[in-house]
């Protein structure tokens, strides 16, 4: 060797420099990937800071230490992920499969250190390494991959699948831009685009081997195959690749970590191939840009005709991906006969968004399987179940025949058939009854043809499922009416639920430590312990605990508000909140109504006191929803008003939360005092807020409608503040003609609050820009926000007679906590697995050599 060559040599590293400490000492050989103590999650950090982030010491931002630490975490849950897999492939356990375009599953790391009982040695590991875990994980950027609740509902599915057991994979799409960021400038919603992966992610895993084809347009002809039989080949305009990328999800206290595969659309290098070849570069181009677009962007709902038809490509392309993936493993992984899939996989239709599924099993199974038509429905029939969220006639999902049919020929072909043998059914069941064959069709016929997502949900599934009792009923008594008098049996209810690790464990550690200090930590898997809770109500040391986690949890939500919209508040006062979707069946502008009250109450009486109260709003609107925009321009007008008046603002605030996400959730439900469910009776299907806000003892006010009718009937009428029509009577005002005049002629104190929006009082005199909200609900407003003012308004007084009342409040509030357990997702998913999917624990055992 050269002299010069033995200088070049390289040198063993010596491990980046260890501070003294407990966390800081080396970890054992091998523990750096799985060791669950503060030293190794402390030299794993280290390892992904050196290995993963590449940047020099100067240069480690807390982002990088954001990175790190999630792919030390990450490690820690790939063996559980790599097992649980594995073991449901070889025991060949029954698998849910949840069906969903969107899935909301909020910040991962904070969780995940929760799931895997880490927190506390996560935050010496960084303490070690001069990083504030708090600081950390506010450098997560959300994926915002839902709308509201639907998707919200979908995330804390998969986390009680997880602890609870059970084998499953959610399936849904990869969007490059989630929901839009709402920033809020001169009083109006702006929105912004959510570009999540800016900055990569740490937690998917991406599986190029895992692609599938997907077809688009184009026509279908019949072919006679070798055996002589005829059959049908889709001839596709186009041809899309799904790639997969995959999100464990693990487990609270249990080695079962799942999947979450998000489906990414890709070109088809042999398409794009074709133009290259013909020189037609940019041709090709485009082609991959076009393919690319399907995954680009989560549509909003309510949305009205925007992007319609990029949206059931989008619906197509990750149920397709999904049924052909869940075929792949049936067939080659576990190896089981196609009879067997409903053995094997339960798979669930979130809302009608992939009830496409139900003709594409058909069309897999017939024209790629060969089954027969009679062998394909009994497989389908068996292994779908749809669950349905909205009863809003607007919301249910069509599509016009023409569009459907250019764009996907076989399955319409398909629906047809599906339709014809119905229908015969029907026909022979009702004979004569003309009218229900009409009403009962997978073709609508008004306003031109259209396919029915939700008939041909419920006809091609086993079960079909509200998400709340009422829900459920009206279900059976209004949509889907006809189906549940043919099949009764069919129907049934299961109730909403959110994870209490999420929106407890994690968001409320003040809470959490108390609970855990006075009946144990059994409540996180078993919420129904809260009530354990209940011998502690008259208790005053264990009040006054009570009363100060609350404050603590203000006072936190206080700093952000200020932070984020320079309004101060006064921990002290009642906080009263409603952060949802805008929307007007949702009524926010009911809550306004009352606020304008209470100001002009103290406008027009100087001497007046009341309890001080901060009006607390968050949520978006859909960019094309006119009325929601200028809800939104209505709570900001008044917020300015009342915040900047010295008379009104000893007693009353206004806050305009922006951008509402599951990462401010997290402040958000432990603050609240006062939970507001206001929506008119018969149109919330469920709402799962209300149920976050209770567990976070919140009391609530609200309408006998959705959830909420379970949540008085389990904290008890007189813990909880009831107003307005109920949903008989909301239709009977509606049959006997609603005339919101007249509510205004008995109403003085309606008829000036209006009066003062209308005249301009929060908009310097401008008298248009809320002219369309006020016109509407003098003339046209179907949500009957007048006729329940009054009720509204007076029990809010009864809640401030309550809040003055302060170990009343307390006593109230400790009761809804201690009476939340049956809105753990857990007990939904306990009921979804027992009663709908047959889908049982599956305990994972790691002790094992596992390659
Ligand atoms: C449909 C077609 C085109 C574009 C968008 C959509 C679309 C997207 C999302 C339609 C609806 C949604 C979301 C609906 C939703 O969040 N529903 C809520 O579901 C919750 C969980 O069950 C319930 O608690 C709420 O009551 C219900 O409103």
């Amino acid at each position: 060797m050269t002299e010069l060559q033995s200088r070049r040599q390289i040198d063993e590293p010596a491990d980046l420099a260890a501070a003294p400490g407990s966390a800081s000492e080396p970890a054992p050989t091998g523990q750096t990937r799985s060791g669950m103590t503060a030293e190794a999650l402390c030299a794993a950090v280290r390892d992904h800071l050196l290995y993963s982030i590449a940047r020099p010491p100067v240069a480690l931002t807390p982002e990088h230490y954001y990175r790190a630490l999630s792919l030390a975490v990450r490690d820690r849950m790939q063996k559980r992920w790599m097992a649980t897999t594995q073991d449901w492939l070889d025991l060949s356990n029954k698998v849910t499969c949840y069906l969903s375009a969107e899935f909301l599953m909020g910040p991962q790391l904070g969780n995940n250190l929760i799931n895997l009982q880490i927190e506390e040695q996560a935050r010496e590991a960084l303490a070690a390494l001069g990083q504030d875990l708090d600081e950390i994980l506010a450098c997560e950027e959300e994926p915002g991959l839902g709308n509201g609740g639907l998707g919200r509902l979908a995330a804390c599915f998969l986390d009680s699948l997880a602890t609870l057991e059970r084998p499953s994979i959610g399936y849904g799409i990869r969007y490059e831009f989630g929901i839009f960021k709402q920033e809020i400038q001169d009083g109006w919603q702006v929105e912004k685009t959510d570009n999540w992966l800016a900055h990569g992610n740490p937690w998917e895993i991406e599986k190029p081997d895992a692609s599938y084809l997907v077809n688009w347009g184009g026509h279908t002809e019949q072919y006679e195959d070798v055996t002589g039989r005829l059959r049908i080949r889709w001839v596709p305009q186009r041809v899309l690749k799904g790639l997969s990328y995959d999100t464990p999800v693990q487990g609270y206290g249990v080695n079962t970590c799942n999947t979450l595969t998000l489906w990414s659309a890709r070109a088809v290098e042999s398409f794009a191939l074709e133009h290259f070849n013909t020189g037609d570069y940019y041709k090709a181009v485009d082609e991959e840009v076009v393919s690319e677009t399907v995954s680009k962007v989560l549509y909003p709902n309510d949305e009205p005709e925007a992007g319609k038809r990029l949206r059931l490509l989008q619906q197509y392309f990750f149920v397709s991906c999904s049924l052909q993936d869940i075929l792949h493993i049936h067939l080659n992984r576990v190896g089981l006969p196609l009879e067997a899939l409903p053995d094997k996989w339960a798979i669930q239709l979130n809302d009608t968004h992939p009830s496409i599924a139900v003709a594409e099993l058909m069309r897999l199974l017939i024209d790629e399987h060969q089954l027969s038509w009679d062998a394909a429905w009994s497989i389908t029939v068996r292994t779908f179940a749809y669950t349905n969220h909205t009863l809003l006639p607007e919301a249910l999902e069509t599509w016009p025949l023409g569009m459907f049919g250019d764009a996907l020929p076989r399955h319409l072909e398909i629906i047809y058939e599906i339709n014809h043998r119905f229908l015969e059914e029907v026909r022979a069941r009702f004979p004569g009854d003309d009218e229900r064959v009409r009403r009962m069709s997978l073709i609508g016929e008004e306003g031109g043809k259209c396919v029915r997502m939700a008939h041909l949900a419920t006809v091609g599934s086993h079960t079909v499922n509200g998400v709340a009792a009422l829900h459920s009923e009206l279900l059976k008594s209004s949509v889907l009416k006809d189906f549940y008098e043919m099949w009764p049996e069919k129907f049934g209810n299961v109730t909403n639920g959110v994870t209490p690790r999420r929106f407890l464990a994690l968001s409320n550690p003040g809470l959490r430590g108390l609970l855990d200090e006075t009946i144990g930590e059994g409540w996180l898997t078993d919420l129904e312990r809260l009530r354990e809770l209940e011998p502690y109500v008259d208790d005053p040391e264990f009040r006054q605990r009570w009363r100060e986690v609350k404050r603590a949890n203000k006072a936190r939500l206080a700093e952000y508000v200020h932070a984020t919209t320079g309004i101060e508040l006064d921990p002290s006062w009642m906080f009263d909140v409603q952060v949802k979707r805008i929307h007007e069946y949702k009524r926010q502008h009911l809550m306004v109504l009352h606020i304008i009250a209470l100001y002009r109450r103290l406008k027009v009486n100087p001497g007046l006191s009341i309890p001080p109260r901060v009006f607390i709003f968050g949520g978006k609107a859909a960019p094309g929803y006119f009325i929601a925009k200028r809800i939104i321009k209505l709570i900001n007008a008044v917020a300015e008003t009342v915040n900047s008046d010295p008379q009104v603002n000893r007693f009353l605030k206004v806050v305009f939360l922006p951008n509402f996400n599951v990462k401010n959730a997290h402040l958000v439900y432990p603050a609240a005092n006062l939970s507001e469910q206001i929506s008119t009776a018969g149109k919330e299907a469920s709402g799962t807020g209300n149920m976050k806000f209770m567990i976070n003892g919140a009391l609530t006010i609200g309408t006998l409608d959705g959830a909420n009718v379970e949540i008085r009937q389990e904290a008890g009428p007189e813990n909880f503040f009831l107003f307005g029509l109920t949903e008989d009577q909301v239709e009977a005002v509606k049959r006997d003609g609603y005339h919101p005049a007249s509510y205004l002629e008995r109403d003085p104190e309606l008829a000036a609050v209006l009066e003062l929006i209308a005249e301009g009082t929060f908009t310097n005199g401008d008298t248009e820009v809320l002219r369309p909200l006020v016109d509407n609900l003098i003339h046209h407003d179907p949500f009957l926000v007048l006729a329940d003012f009054r009720s509204y308004v007076d029990t809010q007084a009864r809640v401030d007679a309550t809040w003055r009342d302060r170990d009343t409040w307390t006593r109230m509030s400790i009761l809804n906590t201690a009476r939340s357990g049956k809105f753990s997702s857990d007990r939904a998913i306990a009921e979804y697995c027992e009663q709908i999917w047959n889908v049982w624990p599956m305990p994972v055992d790691l002790d094992r050599q596992l390659l």
